[in-house]
Parts: structure tokens; C-alpha cells; sequence
């Protein structure tokens, strides 16, 4: 009954894997071990921390059986040393890591034929395996902001993002009412998107696009970082210390520079590498405000045509390169405009990929949150420090995106694939018939 769960982890690992090669093949020994950021640690801890939570969670917990390396798991342990600290450690070299991942997962893909897939909570519909095929990912596209950290020659290569695009222009108003938020049914999404729960949501407008480097670099040229008016007194504070002027990697003369390549920005495209301090600014700025969390969601998933909450603003099938652009598929987000497929019922385009969303909420339990199956995925996090993102970005996986699906960071934090959409409330009167 469950040959065609084991088969599609099969396959899923097999294809993350590849995704994990590529980007630490990529570069040399001497490039794999620096340290690009304080921010990020070298790509041959996060190798290693791959193979080291499959091992923890497939091969002792799942599989039962005895430790690969049971000697390196506090080296791998990312609460035991913060980013900056880990090229200090004495980490798997790049032959080690490559071979321990080898021999972690030559194990997992055996036990995985034989193993029970129900009776616990961790094997049930393959969650255990669906966890770590998502956590590769997430280390992937932490690999691949490394990547975008990195000086020197260019080596990450990928197809152009599309040209080819429809009009996306204004708002969509999404109806005031009940929603329901979060899911108790998709059976791999993680603790923080459990359980799924009635919210109201007011009626409100959200942007059909998310902002674009042509209106940011209007924000900037109408000298919006040089105007306190438009920061919170802790984002005016951040832009002073950190001298920020523009997104991260922006030259100021119309370039930036991504993956190594200088080239001029691209007008249609959403912004990228910003802070959720500047997203904040500039919707200020604008006379509009970020979507709280339930509003992004609502917009992503709600189907006016039942009142029922899909999986993607395209409805309940999985992602194809015609919704989305995900899966480091191409290596910038795609023009506005370009995936008419994957807009919401409401128009609403480019939800899911391109860019994380920074949104207005901090991250917290949803009523009914149980901590699952470790408190440090999630619940260590809860509080005000953090801002949630949604949509995923185009180094997110289709694996490890979906309506439901929770990022977080600090809101002064860019060095992610980051960026925005507006919204703002109704004016009064404006929805009377
Ligand atoms: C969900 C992306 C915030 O990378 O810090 C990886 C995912 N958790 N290993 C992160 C995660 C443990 C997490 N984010
Ligand atoms: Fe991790």
C-alpha cells in the first residue's frame, strides 16, 4: 500500500541530492571550507549537517539502527555554535563530508524499503523522510545565498528566468470573513503550519505583484533612506549603523551583481535582498503597509469559488515550471508577469517563488501548536524577533514551499532571497456597493 510513498522518497531524496552536489561540487576544497559570510557557514558545515540530521532522525530514530558517526553531532548541532564560530571547529573536510552524506544515505535508502511507515507520529505517511527531504532543501537554498555571498568568478549556471509576460498591474480586493489558516491534512508540512484554524479576516487590498526593482528604485530616488518619516525608530536606527542606501548587492550606478555576474537591474523584476526594516519603509512610503501573515494567506489560498483553503493560488496540484519560479530552476526572480498560470483566482501573480514575502507578523504558534517532533524547529523561534516570510523564492524547492508554508527571519536580515508585496485597507466607503 505504501510502495508509492517509499518510491516518491526515494525519488525526492535522490533529487535533492543532486540539488546538494551541484552546489558543493561547484567550487574548490580552499572555497568550500572559507567562511563567504559571518552570516553563513562554510558550505561544507551545511554538507555535513545534512548528512548528520538524516542521520539522527532516519537512521537512529526511524531506522533504529546504530550511529554512523555518533562522535560529530555537537559539531553539527546549530545551537551548539553560532555561524561565526563554525569554520573554528574541527568539521569534516571536504572528502569526509562528501563521504559521510554518502554512507548516511546508501543506509537510509536501504532501511526505507523495509521500514513500517505507520503506528508512530514519525513515520506516518512518510513524515520523517518528507522532514529531511525538506530540511536538504532549506540548507540548499542557505547554500545558495552562500553562493551570492561569495567573491570571485562566477560558477553556478542556470536557464535565463522567462521574458515572455502578461500585464500585472494594481490590486486585488480580498473579501472580509472566516479563513482557514494553517493545516492539519497536508502530511508533510511542518509543526509551525499545524493546525489549521478559523481566522477572520477583515477585507483588505493586496498588490496582483510583488514590489519591483524600477518602484524601489523610485523609494530610493525619491530619497526615502534619508527620511525618517517613512522607518520605524528601530529600522531609521538600522539603516543609520548599517549605512544601508539600497538592496544588498546593488552598486548604485544600476547594476548589481548576482552569483559573481555585474549586470544592469532589471526593472520588472521583484526586488530582492531586502531587509524587512526597508520592505517597511517603503510601503510606508507608498501609503500602504505589508500584509500580515492570515492576509498573505488568504490571498494564496483561499478558493472564492467554495470558501475552502487550497494548497496554492492555483488550486491543489503541485508545482510546475508554469506556475512558479522555483527550485533554483533559474538563478534571479522572474519578471512580473511571467507565471499567468500560477495567479490566485483573485489575480493575485507570483505568490509562491520568486521572492520570499517579508509580512508584518512575528512568528508564533498557531492556537491548538504542538512542538513537533523538536522544539528547535520552530518553537525556540516564537516572539517578537523574528518576521514571518511566505511564498518561497526562486532557490526555494517546490518540496519545500506550499500555501501553508512558514519562513522566518530577523527583520534586518537580507541576505536571504527577500523582498515584498503591499497592502493596505480599505478606504472608507470604497467597498460600499
Ligand atoms: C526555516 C529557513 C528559518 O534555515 O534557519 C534548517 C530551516 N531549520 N535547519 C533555517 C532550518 C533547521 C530554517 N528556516
Ligand atoms: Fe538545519
Amino acid at each position: 500500500m505504501s510502495t508509492g510513498l517509499r518510491e516518491r522518497a526515494a525519488a525526492e531524496l535522490t533529487r535533492t541530492r543532486q540539488r546538494s552536489v551541484g552546489l558543493t561540487d561547484a567550487v574548490d576544497d580552499d572555497d568550500l571550507v572559507r567562511q563567504h559570510s559571518r552570516l553563513m557557514s562554510p558550505l561544507v558545515w551545511d554538507l555535513a549537517h545534512i548528512g548528520n540530521q538524516e542521520e539522527l532522525w532516519l537512521v537512529r530514530d526511524v531506522g533504529g539502527r546504530e550511529p554512523v558517526r555518533a562522535d560529530i553531532d555537537q559539531l553539527y548541532d546549530a545551537f551548539k555554535h553560532p555561524r561565526g564560530e563554525r569554520p573554528q571547529l574541527p568539521l569534516l573536510g571536504p572528502a569526509q563530508a562528501r563521504e559521510y552524506v554518502r554512507t548516511v544515505r546508501e543506509k537510509v535508502l536501504d532501511l526505507l524499503d523495509s521500514v513500517e511507515l505507520a503506528g508512530r507520529p514519525l513515520v506516518e505517511q512518510g513524515f520523517a523522510f518528507g522532514m529531511i527531504i525538506q530540511h536538504e532543501q532549506q540548507h540548499d537554498e542557505t547554500m545558495l545565498a552562500t553562493h551570492q555571498l561569495r567573491t570571485g568568478d562566477p560558477v553556478l549556471v542556470a536557464e535565463p528566468a522567462p521574458r515572455s509576460r502578461v500585464i500585472v498591474a494594481g490590486e486585488a480586493l480580498i473579501p472580509g470573513g472566516p479563513f482557514e489558516m494553517g493545516t492539519s491534512l497536508e502530511p508533510w508540512a511542518l509543526d509551525n503550519e499545524r493546525p489549521a484554524h478559523a481566522v477572520e479576516v477583515p477585507p483588505f487590498f493586496i498588490d496582483r505583484a510583488p514590489v519591483t526593482n524600477a518602484m524601489y528604485q523610485a523609494f530610493i530616488d525619491a530619497g526615502g533612506y534619508d527620511d525618517p518619516r517613512w522607518w520605524t525608530e528601530r529600522g531609521w536606527a538600522h539603516r543609520q549603523e548599517a549605512g544601508l542606501a539600497g538592496p544588498a548587492h546593488w552598486h548604485g550606478d544600476g547594476t548589481y551583481t548576482r552569483f559573481g555576474r555585474r549586470e544592469p537591474i532589471v526593472g520588472d523584476e521583484p526586488v530582492v535582498h531586502v531587509n524587512w526594516h526597508e520592505a517597511s519603509a517603503y510601503a510606508t512610503w507608498a501609503g500602504r503597509r505589508l500584509p500580515t501573515e492570515a492576509e498573505w494567506e488568504k490571498a494564496a489560498r483561499l478558493d472564492p469559488a467554495t470558501g475552502r483553503s487550497r494548497r496554492y493560488p492555483w488550486g491543489d496540484d503541485d508545482p510546475t515550471p508554469e506556475h512558479a519560479n522555483l527550485g533554483q530552476r533559474h538563478l534571479s526572480p522572474a519578471p512580473v508577469g511571467a507565471y499567468p498560470a500560477g495567479a490566485s483566482p483573485a489575480g493575485v501573480h507570483q505568490l509562491i517563488g520568486d521572492v520570499w514575502e517579508w509580512t508584518s507578523s512575528p512568528f508564533g504558534g498557531y492556537p491548538g501548536f504542538r512542538a513537533f517532533p523538536y522544539r528547535e524547529y520552530s518553537e525556540v523561534f516564537f516572539g517578537d524577533d523574528y518576521r514571518v516570510l511566505r511564498g518561497g523564492s526562486f532557490g526555494t524547492d517546490a518540496a519545500a514551499v506550499r500555501g501553508t508554508f512558514r519562513n522566518w527571519d530577523y527583520p534586518i536580515r537580507r541576505q536571504i532571497f527577500s523582498g515584498f508585496r503591499c497592502a493596505r485597507d480599505p478606504r472608507p466607503g470604497e467597498l460600499a456597493a
